[in-house]
């Protein structure tokens, strides 16, 4: 009777916990989102006017004739994208500056007045063929922000931002998502008003109705916005490629999204909207020829890698056209090389070779013999929801059981008053820990806190080879002789040592805060502090988000000082700067 008992205790504890596992717990995934997360690595392909006109923001009064690429070819970047472990492209079909690269029924301002082709060409046509060529989904990024179109800011825009976005939504097949950039700066074009025009971001788009229309015409498609209006992707609030260590794939459904909700989500939100992580295998996110020898390394890339994909996120990753119509070929090999690195990094999954079990809330991993191993693979089985919220990894080494951190992760505020935690939170779809080579007979895994009955799908185990051809890091980080000070909050004065012929300002912004950052600038050289010539007026653009070296070019100009004015700050009273350099001819 006993053992009977005990049997149907048994059997009612198996189905409880079962059943547990079969139910959500709090919010999951939908279809499209699961989809979505197996991609893991897709491409961003920029590419517009401001590739001729050598910038990263359009004003909107740019010459369309001036896009007229002597080599486009749409296969190409297919092709590239494809060998370096993309699954998908996101074009910039708009960017800020209005320019149409598909030619808009709605607008003038497009290929069609370019000499392409003789104004019957069409890149987003080219690119969908491509893509669905080469077997890579296909989507499009639409800027809301247009500098060129004169009715910006009023009621009338919105229908003309829907009309295009419908032309993109119906003309060109099956899309995988839409990417709406939320980045405007105020001033443009619009129309040759060149103005300041303000917007409610919260209201001004009436996304809810453009929603509607995204859902009905494609209804697989993933909604990416960063506006207070959630959609089905989150941005991750930098554009350096990492999204934080602790990352849950939740938000709120209502309200703004403060940089550290973007960064490591809403441990409690009641809505799933991974964060999808956004950069670009240069430093800015058009091409630039100045850029050439600063493509990402593949370290970096492989950091980049970990940090996302690692992360429970999807990589976005973006490669600019160069301005004959191609890939740069530093660019598609250094992608390509990427691919091949994770493909030999996460070849052999030791733990295959291992006895594992399972036991309550650890899994143990025993080795046959002494392996060597520096990365450790786990992944929940998100359908259920993501219910980790911290674990613990142990490594015996001779005989006794080592900790093992992830080594990439420098500070976390969970991590902040000092619980001990580590740097082993959350899970998801996948984290990938890094730590440094070891040794070891038997790994232990264990759940030290959860939602619910964790749901672990995959346990794996590998040995990551080092890199040791690398490429130099796009890091840079330029020392200065100058000397500099500042005449007044917003005005900085470089001297140098002897008069020079100047061809170039460089700047670099405060890395940590947008305090000071200067977005914009006018820039004046002098010989005798008398008279002073303009070397350089205009915008940094997309500094506030992609805080890199900006560079101002000028015609030779014989100075000896050099006045740097912040004409507009990102935030704050004072200039900031974190480093500054003066290019002179010798
Ligand atoms: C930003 C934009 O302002 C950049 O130009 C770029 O398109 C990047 C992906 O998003 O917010």
């Amino acid at each position: 009777m006993k053992r009977l008992i005990s049997t149907i205790t048994l059997c009612i504890t198996a189905l409880v916990l079962f059943a547990q596992h079969e139910k959500p717990c709090g919010p999951v995934p939908s279809e499209n989102q699961l989809r979505w997360q197996d991609m893991e690595m897709y491409a961003f392909i920029h590419y517009s006017l401001n590739t001729y006109t050598d910038q990263e923001w359009g004003y909107g009064n740019e010459d369309p004739k001036l896009f007229n690429p002597s080599d486009l070819d749409c296969r190409q970047w297919a092709r590239v994208c494809k060998q370096a472990g993309m699954k998908g492209i996101i074009f910039t079909a708009k960017h800020h500056c209005g320019f149409c690269m598909w030619p808009s029924k709605y607008t003038e301002y497009s290929v069609k007045n370019s000499p392409w082709k003789n104004g019957q060409g069409d890149v987003v046509r080219e690119l969908a063929e491509a893509c669905r060529e080469e077997g890579l989904e296909y989507a499009v990024y639409l800027s809301p922000w247009d500098r060129n179109h004169p009715d910006y800011g009023r009621p009338e825009y919105v229908t003309y931002f829907r009309n295009q976005l419908r032309e993109l939504l119906t003309n060109y097949g099956e899309m995988f998502e839409v990417w709406f950039d939320g980045a405007n700066g105020g001033d443009g074009w619009y129309g040759g008003a060149n103005e300041v025009r303000k917007i409610d971001r919260t209201t001004y788009y009436e996304w809810p109705e453009t929603y509607r229309m995204i859902r009905e015409l494609q209804p697989k498609c993933l909604i990416w916005n960063d506006g207070s209006d959630r959609g089905d992707l989150r941005w991750v609030g930098t554009e350096a490629g990492n999204i934080g260590e602790t990352n849950w794939s939740l938000l709120n459904d209502k309200g703004d999204v403060p940089y550290e909700q973007l960064h490591y989500g809403v441990e409690n939100g009641n809505v799933w909207c991974p964060g999808e992580t956004n950069t670009s295998i240069r430093p800015g996110w058009f091409y630039h020829e100045t850029e050439n020898e600063n493509v990402k390394s593949l370290s970096k890339l492989m950091d980049t890698y970990y940090k996302s994909v690692g992360r429970n996120s999807c990589l976005l990753l973006n490669f600019p056209i160069a301005p004959n119509g191609r890939i740069h070929p530093t660019d598609s090999l250094r992608g390509i090389a990427f691919k091949n690195m994770i493909d030999e990094v996460f070849k052999t999954d030791l733990a295959k070779k291992a006895k594992i079990k399972k036991q309550g809330k650890e899994t143990f991993i025993t080795f046959r013999k002494p392996t060597t191993f520096n990365r450790f693979v786990v992944e929940e089985d998100i359908r259920y929801g993501q219910r980790v919220k911290k674990f613990s990894l142990e490594a015996e080494v001779d005989g006794k059981l080592v900790p093992l951190d992830d080594e990439l992760v420098t500070s976390h505020p969970s991590m902040q008053g000092g619980d001990g935690g580590g740097s082993l939170t959350t899970i998801g779809h996948r984290r990938i820990i890094c730590f440094p080579t070891v040794n070891a007979t038997k790994l232990r895994f264990t759940v030290l806190d959860a939602k619910c009955d964790p749901v672990i799908k995959r346990t794996s185990v590998y040995l990551a080879p080092e890199i040791t051809k690398d490429t130099p890091d796009s890091g840079e980080k330029h020392a200065s002789d100058y000397y500099i000070f500042f005449g007044a909050d917003k005005m900085m004065f470089v001297t140098l040592n002897d008069e020079s012929t100047v061809t170039a300002f460089r700047y670099l912004p405060p890395q940590d805060s947008r305090e000071g950052l200067v977005t914009h600038y006018r820039i004046s050289g002098s010989t005798d502090w008398n008279t002073w010539e303009t070397l350089g007026e205009g915008e940094f653009s997309n500094i506030v988000n992609n805080p890199i070296w900006q560079t101002v070019r000028c015609k030779p100009t014989r100075a000896k000082i050099i006045r740097v004015e912040g004409l507009r700050l990102a935030q704050g009273h004072r200039m900031g700067y974190s480093d500054i350099e003066v290019v002179t001819e010798k």
